[in-house]
């Protein structure tokens, strides 16, 4: 900390051991002797380098800012200060989410770097539910990260001045908005030189898409609702690579798209990699009945986590609203509270709407534009892929076109997808 701009350099192996050889605290926590230090990179994510290090005390997990796009290489530059927006939001996570997120042991602005925890045994939910396995801690724990996340850093909670010191200080994240812009909200629905899809058989799929103005109106709508709806502190990239877990716990991490947005954007991402992983089972080794089983527990955990979520922010908001907004002067006595009440229900209604549309277009952006998912990649079938794609896709147009008139409850969106598992759809090639 306090390290002047300018002093940015990539550490490999051998410059990350003196570095951290010269922090007294980490050496106490990894041991005395750095030489015998292991240094393993492990970044599988599109943006940064990731190290474990391990010594003979203890361990922690290191992450440096690439200033380019790793997935794409130095011709897409972006800014390092996509680390200070990390950390000041696991600071700020840890702080409303207790235990949710990995411990900060070290950040370092200039280099772009922080210290973390390391989470041993947890590993990616992405991996965890390609192979068929079910968390039964799921459910509360990402419920309780996005109910407090969300709660607390909106103005239910908080005085106007407060909320718009928040969204100041993540002001300065655009460069990582504006891949979500181009990424999410408008490549998959154009010609762009770094979409990609499994081609032949989605050939005719993805032209559709690209002559659907119903979708493009509906996506469009949902571009501006995520520039322009300063409503909370979002993770910005909650999708299942970006939790790790055990049976027993759930860690949120990697929230360097960080920023005040739309809470439906969060809640989404997490619905989407669920519905996702149940659309994906249909390519992966698995008996019919171990496929019934992971599926019921998807579908499943797809409802509670959206019950739950409602339930515990409700909770939140009648039991700990000091917000500027719904002054409770206006809501005074029985009928002000019963008004409320009805409005606070109005209120979850619409955010359920921006959810399932947000829902929507996370998943058609991991089909059609540059940045894919595990669940579908490791379908080595192409022709298998592209049909559990395909149907993803059917579910995905429907909610985004018909969020409002036809997804009211979270049942209609499980039931929907349902309907969907066996569906052959005609594929191109
Ligand atoms: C160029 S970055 C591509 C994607 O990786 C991240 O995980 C985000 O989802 C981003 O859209
Ligand atoms: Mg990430």
């Amino acid at each position: 900390m306090g390290q002047g701009q300018g002093d940015y350099r990539i550490l490999h192996e051998a410059a990350l051991r003196d570095y951290l050889a010269e922090q007294p605290d980490l050496v106490t926590l990894l041991g005395a002797e750095p030489v015998s230090w292991s240094i393993t990179e492990v970044g599988d994510g599109n943006l940064n380098l990731v190290f474990i290090v391990k010594g003979d005390r203890g361990g922690v997990a290191v992450k440096q800012a690439l200033p380019y796009v790793r997935l794409v290489g130095e011709s897409w530059p972006l800014p390092l200060s996509r680390a200070h927006y990390e950390y000041l939001s696991l600071s700020k996570q840890a702080q409303l989410a207790p235990g949710l997120v990995p411990a900060l042991l070290h950040h370092n602005e200039a280099l772009a770097l922080t210290v973390m925890e390391l989470l041993e045994p947890h590993i990616i939910m992405r991996k965890g539910m390609v192979a068929g396995t079910q968390y039964p801690r799921f459910v509360d724990d990402i419920t309780s990260f996005m109910a407090r996340t969300l709660f607390f850093t909106s103005d239910l909670a908080l005085s106007a001045a407060e909320k718009k010191q928040g969204i100041a200080a993540f002001a300065g994240n655009h460069a990582l908005c504006k891949i979500t812009e181009d990424l999410i909200f408008t490549d998959p629905y154009r010609i762009a030189e770094q979409n990609r899809w499994t081609s032949p058989y989605l050939d005719a799929l993805a032209a559709e898409l690209r002559e659907d103005m119903e979708l493009h109106v509906a996506v469009s709508r949902l571009k501006l609702k995520f520039m322009a709806s300063p409503e909370a502190l979002l993770h910005g990239d909650l999708h299942t690579g970006s939790i790790m877990v055990t049976d027993g716990q759930t860690r949120v991490i990697d929230p360097e798209f960080a920023f005040y947005g739309p809470m439906g954007f969060d809640v989404g991402a997490v619905l989407a990699n669920l519905l996702m992983a149940y659309f994906a089972s249909a390519g992966h080794e698995r008996s019919p009945g171990e496929r019934q089983v992971f599926e019921d527990w998807v579908l499943g955990t797809v409802e509670q986590v959206w019950n739950e979520f409602a339930r515990k922010f409700l909770e939140l908001w009648r039991d700990e609203a000091a917000g500027d907004a719904y002054p409770i002067s206006l809501f005074a006595g029985e009928k002000g509270a019963a008004r409320l009440e009805a409005e606070r229900q109005a209120y979850m209604r619409r955010l359920f709407t921006d959810t399932v549309g947000f829902a929507a277009a996370k998943t058609i952006r991991r089909i059609f534009g540059l940045a894919h998912n595990i669940d579908f990649e490791l379908i080595e079938d192409p022709k298998k892929r592209a049909f559990s794609e395909a149907r993803a896709v059917r579910l995905a147009r429907g909610l985004m076109v018909e969020a409002a008139a036809a997804f009211r409850t979270i049942a209609d969106v499980t039931g929907a997808a349902r309907k969907l598992r066996d569906w052959m759809p005609e594929l191109s090639g």
